[in-house]
């Protein structure tokens, strides 16, 4: 009899850019995971699913203003066909109005199937469309970007990793727990001295508890410096 695995997990990206992530797909840890079919991406082309003939998937705002809003027709097309290929993976929106995203949104995605992220171009997607068609919106950070793209490529980024096989050393998703709650101490490898700069002699000392102690002091005063709300009890 044949092994039963686990149905791999995967993530349908809707677009108006698929070439936007051929380069990144298909590069390092992430590439070599796909390769491994560890996990699957499907780049959907929203543009396919236009019902104009000049295939257009934006329009003029109603009310007036600058910009130009993505045409509802060509996105529920899109959503459709990725819940007819992959049942109900949670929908996501990618915009800076969505939830912060954040390691434990990472935790919680990675426990699941997979998931569909709608990358928004121009001032964003109609409002209908979020409110008929999307589980989550998620922001990756308080600034603006193009369009939902390079926030895809994060999130795919750190929610894969996370997955059973793509890290060679496991040990690294161990540790970022504490990487969350705190900055992480500073790294050296050879050679011991560089251009008049040495590595820190504790690290050669060979005593591991001495080693441990010597990089947690050296991250809280890090965090302390650069980021001292991850400190707070309540962030
Ligand atoms: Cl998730 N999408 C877009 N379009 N812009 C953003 C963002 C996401 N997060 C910050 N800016």
């Amino acid at each position: 009899m044949s092994e039963q695995t686990k149905s791999p997990f995967h993530i349908n990206i809707l677009t108006i850019f698929p070439e936007f992530f051929e380069s990144p797909l298909s590069t390092g840890v992430i590439g070599k995971a796909i390769e491994k079919e560890i996990f699957s991406v499907e780049c959907t082309d929203i543009r396919a699913f236009a019902t104009d003939k000049h295939q257009t998937t934006d329009d003029l705002p109603y009310g007036g203003g600058a910009g130009m809003v993505m045409k509802p027709e060509p996105l529920v097309g899109a959503l459709e066909s990725a819940r007819q290929n992959h049942g109900d993976l949670p929908r996501i929106y990618l915009t800076p109005q969505g939830e912060p995203f954040r390691q434990p949104l990472a935790r919680k995605l990675a426990e699941g199937d997979g998931f569909i992220l709608v990358c928004g171009r121009y001032e964003g997607i109609d409002a209908r469309v979020r409110e008929g068609w999307i589980d989550h919106e998620v922001s990756i950070g308080d600034f603006v970007l193009t369009g939902g793209e390079p926030a895809a490529l994060i999130m795919l980024d750190a929610i894969t990793r996370l997955l059973p096989g793509v890290l060679g050393n496991p040990e690294s998703i161990v540790e970022e727990s504490f990487s969350t709650d705190m900055l992480d101490y500073p790294h050296y490898t050879r050679p011991r001295s560089f251009r008049g700069m040495d590595v820190p002699e504790v690290l050669f000392s060979g005593h591991h508890a001495k080693i441990e102690q010597w990089r947690r002091e050296q991250a809280l005063k890090m965090t302390e410096q650069r980021r001292p709300e991850l400190l707070k009890k309540d962030k």
